[in-house]
């Protein structure tokens, strides 16, 4: 399974690289930076949605998925795209949407108009009964029930009104999907990662949204029909898994998907049965009991997906890290945590040189349509502006969708004119072009991760050794070891911007890497704040 040494790399495309000065990121200015990811070592780019859409949730809602959004390119365009990544050596892996399509697709537009179409069935409807059918809400806030008023039916959105449910139960939804899988297939993409995909066996009547019983039986399905007939790689988006139900998504004999998203680690800082926009502090040693029952637990049973960022998350540098004082030995402190473990890391576009979330400075500023439906709900339940957007600035998805920050030229370098969204200001001392060639970079650091991983001596290791963390109870301190044959790598991260000293002599026989100059071992472990060592020891038995 060639994924199991693959690195991902993800590209928000109205972001990444604007080529034909309309302020919007699109795929010529993929194609223009393909010798730079090339650099980096990834050899997997996921593509977030460039199908035609309404844009209403930045291509999330869309209306044709074998067609390309004119603000992106064409199909010449992605086709262009595909075979000159190949040239590189690198694939191309589609953000599949299909819980739902843009209220505007050929499907719903139809099914809309009368309770006959043969495309009524591809979604959800509930008769008017006088009310809305149910209390559900979207997770975008406000009921998930839409009034239709052609066919005197109400219409169900997970997400936003422009983005209808498809109704999975219904054959000819599941064969369509199939066989927009198969155009890609054919196009020459070599993987999918599908969106929000445990939602598509909601039963609706047992008020199941989540994780429907017939889930595993339509992934495996489609594994069947389209996905295991080409080599692959294929990641599900699934915001409720644990690592036992990882284990069913990314068994071992292939019948589903090489790996999904699991989130755990990710929610850790949200309340329990709170809304997730008001963070509390994390809980390190609750982060690390989470790293390890998912790393032991789909060790020979499964396959991690290894990530600290995304488009709808905040910059984990900022989170997580230290995004001032500390900022290169924060996220180098993180990228060190993960690109050891078992799985296959996902890097964000901005994320190797350390961009950090966005402090917009006026309301207006935001583009987000869950920010914007947050903003909008919050205000109507008294919160002040204050309090609204401190819960935005923390938890907000346009802190990750700010321009990539290329150099230091006017709107850095992403464009020549006034992108869609606000550059973050600190382009003039974080962008690529300082840090391409500086070994102290946080660029240089990520480009020696994937190597290792990609190409080194201990390829093997990091794909294949155990796992077992070490200070376990340390509360700031997150270390690991992880043998192999008679070989062990050892992880050493300090999480925190104080020192710490742990009484412990560790014999070793090189260090791998470390965002220090040296290391301070022999009386003991001392790490300097957000301190982060790889060390390689034999296993003396
Ligand atoms: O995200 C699913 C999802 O649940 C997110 O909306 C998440 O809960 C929220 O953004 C966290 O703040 C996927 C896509 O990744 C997202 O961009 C889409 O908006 C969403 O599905 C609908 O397609
Ligand atoms: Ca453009």
């Amino acid at each position: 399974m060639w994924w199991k040494n693959s690195v991902v790399y993800q590209i928000y495309p109205r972001s990444f690289k604007d080529s034909n000065g309309d302020g919007i990121g699109d795929l010529q200015g993929i194609i223009s930076k393909l010798d730079y990811l090339a650099y980096l070592g990834i050899d997997v780019i996921w593509l977030c949605p460039v199908y035609q859409s309404q844009n209403e949730d930045n291509g999330y809602d869309i209306s044709d998925y074998k067609n390309i959004h004119y603000e992106y390119g064409t199909m010449k365009d992605i086709e262009m795209l595909i075979e000159e990544a190949s040239k590189r050596e690198i694939k191309i892996m589609m953000d599949i949407v299909a819980n739902h399509t843009s209220s505007e697709h050929e499907w719903f537009k139809e099914a809309r108009k009368n309770k006959n179409s043969p495309y009524h069935d591809y979604y959800i409807f509930k008769e008017n009964k006088g009310s809305v059918p149910s209390d559900l809400q979207s997770i975008f806030l406000d009921s998930a029930w839409e009034y239709n008023q052609q066919t005197n039916e109400y219409y169900l959105h997970m997400f936003a009104k422009g983005q209808p449910d498809l109704n999975w139960h219904h054959k000819p939804v599941r064969d369509s999907i199939f066989d927009i899988l198969q155009f890609w297939v054919d196009k020459g993409i070599k993987g999918f990662r599908f969106d929000v995909i445990d939602l598509i066996a909601k039963e609706i009547n047992e008020g199941i949204i989540g994780d429907g019983p017939k889930l595993h039986e339509y992934i495996k399905e489609m594994t069947k029909n389209v996905l295991s007939k080409a080599d692959l790689i294929t990641v599900g988006e699934t915001w409720g898994a644990t690592v036992e139900k990882a284990k069913l998504f990314s068994n071992k004999d292939g019948s589903e998907f090489s790996m999904i998203f699991n989130f755990e680690h990710i929610l850790l800082d949200q309340q329990p049965n709170k809304e997730k926009w008001d963070l509390l502090p994390l809980d390190l040693i609750k982060l690390k009991e989470v790293f390890k029952a998912q790393q032991q637990g789909l060790y020979n049973e499964g396959w991690n997906s290894l990530f600290w960022n995304n488009h709808d998350l905040p910059r984990i540098v900022s989170r997580w890290g230290n995004d001032k004082k500390y900022h290169k030995e924060s996220a180098k402190m993180l990228a060190t945590l993960l690109h050891f473990m078992q799985g296959t890391p996902y890097i964000y576009q901005g994320e190797e040189i350390g961009m950090t979330n966005m402090k917009f400075e006026s309301i207006d500023d935001y583009k987000d349509i869950e920010t914007l439906n947050l903003i909008k709900t919050r205000k109507k339940l008294g919160y002040s502006i204050e309090d609204i957007l401190k819960s935005v600035d923390a938890k907000g998805r346009d802190n990750s969708r700010t321009p990539y920050q290329w150099n230091d030229k006017k709107y850095a370098g992403f464009s020549d004119v006034n992108p869609w969204i606000l550059v973050n200001n600190n382009y003039v001392n974080i962008n690529l072009e300082k840090q391409i060639g500086d070994q102290s970079s946080i660029l240089e650091y990520y480009r020696k991760l994937i190597y290792y991983r990609r190409h080194s001596v201990y390829r093997d290791i990091i794909e294949k050794a155990d796992f077992n963390l070490l200070y376990e109870n340390h509360s700031e301190v997150f270390a690991y070891e992880r043998t192999y044959k008679n070989q062990k790598l050892i992880v050493l991260c300090n999480f925190y911007d104080q020192k710490v000293f742990i009484d412990d002599k560790i014999t070793y026989e090189k260090v791998l890497i470390t965002n220090q100059k040296d290391v301070l071992l022999e009386n003991g472990i001392n790490l300097r704040p957000y301190e982060a060592i790889v060390l390689i020891a034999s296993d003396q038995q």
